[in-house]
């Protein structure tokens, strides 16, 4: 999504609110780095690289590159299994294998080694020289399995561990969809995966969203904010309105509503303030992460004078929370940066990659199209078809997406894949759950629904202040994974 406008600004603070196509512009993507005071107490990992192949579907390409990895034997004994934590879509933090995160604490009980593999093309694991558009064919959710699978048992020789050694792999968001998806693509090298807040269904025009963000919001909340979208669309129409919206909602640039393109991403920056917080809600569990919750957007709304100025009011509160002067939403200009091929560039942090990747693979696109969703209908299912055809090539359409599509379901299986011993977390806040697993597909294949929690929030650090069902969570994903280390 297309809030990066504001969010280049915000890239280089860990602190960002804002999301790009779901994913917060900070260089560790949608799965946060953790917080906690104890850093340590588990042990320091270490950086090493691996060997990998460029292209593991082809073997006459003999080009290899080094990926990163992180090991943490702190709490291994011989004969013990190992944990395979996936990495996503931004560059891995060590911190989730030396802090007391869940993934760690499972493995001191279970005397496992620890592993965290970065995904091919972000962070520091770098196949190619730049993210050229040739170069990404090479970015693809089954070149990171591949990747996974030949780590695997590249490190098994390496290491001398027993070929009976049991894996289990680990992840949150899209490398919690990745986990699921090496149990099914490869069940022999892993006797069970956790895949937290996993979305494993592709769809383009994803409108339970936003769907769930207006249940996450509640009803009179969500009320005053359709009312205030619905006032914001009226004065948009009108010219003689524009340097009001200016004033209000102090935009970077003078607010054009002959401008489309500027016009639909002025609109999804403002939805993306409430979506932002709402897809981390309270996660004080994320290291830089704001302290504002869904109650401070709702307290907003509800003792403004009008519902225009509840989202203004709102749009102030982000803009002061991320150090931002202005509102950044133009569209040439978030386009220029996405376009940008170095590695040194804030694009490089993550979003180009996830964008590429939600371009060719997945969708996931936001859109305002449901009707029964607060957040008007000026940011269609075409503004970011368009955005893919912008930033990487003209011959993207809805077509080439559909096909993208149906692939993706096709070779994964989609909300009905063919599973053993995996089990899927779900925050009931979180608007990603929509497109997870929230039902028992088999007595090995497990949903576990955790009410009143966001996003990847059973992997951080157990806190005082969780509450009892987050709690209550993580001990049923404990017991699953005990059951496969038996
Ligand atoms: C949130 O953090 C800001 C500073 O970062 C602080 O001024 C404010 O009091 C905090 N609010 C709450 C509710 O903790
Ligand atoms: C890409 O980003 C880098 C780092 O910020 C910058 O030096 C370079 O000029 C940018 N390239 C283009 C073509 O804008
Ligand atoms: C799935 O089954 C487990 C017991 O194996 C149970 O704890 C859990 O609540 C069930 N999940 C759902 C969504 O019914
Ligand atoms: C699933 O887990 C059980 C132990 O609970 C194990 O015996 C079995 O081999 C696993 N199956 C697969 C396909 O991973
Ligand atoms: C959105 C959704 O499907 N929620 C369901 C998730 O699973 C729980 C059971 O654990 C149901 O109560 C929810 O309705």
């Amino acid at each position: 999504m297309i809030r990066s406008l504001v969010l280049i600004v915000v890239l280089g603070l860990a602190a960002s609110t804002r999301l790009h196509r779901g994913r917060p512009l900070h260089k560790h993507g949608m799965l946060g780095e953790p917080r906690s005071t104890s850093r340590h107490s588990f042990g320091e990992a270490e950086i090493r690289w691996h060997t990998q192949r460029m292209n593991h579907f082809d073997p006459a390409d003999r080009r290899t590159w080094k990926q990163r990895y992180m090991v943490n034997d702190e709490f291994y004994r011989e004969g013990g299994p190992v944990f395979l934590l996936l990495g996503g879509e931004g560059e891995a933090s060590i911190s989730w294998v030396e802090k007391n995160t869940h993934v760690m604490l499972m493995a001191k009980k279970h005397n496992a080694l620890v592993f965290q593999l970065e995904h091919r093309f972000y962070g520091q694991s770098r196949p190619t020289s730049d993210l050229s558009t040739e170069n990404l064919v090479y970015l693809s959710s089954e070149q990171a399995l591949a990747d996974a699978a030949h780590f695997r048992n590249v490190i098994t020789n390496r290491r001398n561990l027993s070929p009976d050694a049991k894996w289990v792999v680990f992840g949150g968001s899209y490398s919690g969809s990745l986990a699921a998806w090496f149990k099914l693509k490869y069940p022999h090298l892993a006797v069970g995966a956790v895949a937290s807040s996993a979305p494993l269904l592709a769809i383009i025009d994803f409108q339970d969203y936003v769907r769930v963000v207006r249940d996450s919001l509640g009803s009179s909340c969500s009320a005053k904010v359709k009312d205030g979208f619905q006032a914001l669309q009226v004065k948009a129409a009108r010219r003689s309105s524009w340097p009001d919206i200016d004033n209000e909602f102090k935009t970077c640039v003078p607010f054009d509503g002959y401008n489309s393109l500027n016009l639909q991403n002025f609109f999804q920056t403002i939805a993306g303030n409430f979506e932002g917080i709402v897809q981390y809600n309270k996660d004080q569990r994320m290291e830089g992460r704001t302290n504002i919750s869904i109650d401070d957007l709702c307290r907003l709304m509800e003792n403004a004078p009008t519902p225009l100025e509840g989202l203004a009011s709102v749009n102030d509160l982000l803009l002061e929370s991320t150090d931002s002067k202005c509102l950044d939403y133009d569209y040439a200009k978030f386009v220029r940066e996405m376009r940008n091929v170095s590695y040194s560039s804030v694009a490089a942090e993550g979003g180009r990659q996830w964008t590429y990747q939600t371009c060719v693979e997945f969708g996931f696109f936001q859109s305002s199209d449901a009707e029964d969703q607060p957040f008007g209908d000026l940011f269609p299912v075409e503004l970011f078809i368009q955005q893919c055809r912008d930033i990487f090539d003209d011959f993207f359409d809805q077509s080439m997406l559909d096909n993208a599509i149906f692939r993706t379901n096709t070779e994964y299986g989609g909300q009905q894949p063919k599973l053993t011993n995996v089990t899927f977390p779900n925050g009931s806040i979180d608007p990603w759950h929509a497109l997870s697993i929230l039902k028992n597909l088999s007595d090995s294949v497990t949903a576990h629904f955790i009410e009143g929690t966001a996003h990847c929030a059973d992997m951080y650090p157990p806190s005082a202040e969780d509450d009892e069902t987050l709690t209550a969570g993580r001990q049923k994903i404990e017991a699953e994974v005990a059951k496969w280390l038996q």
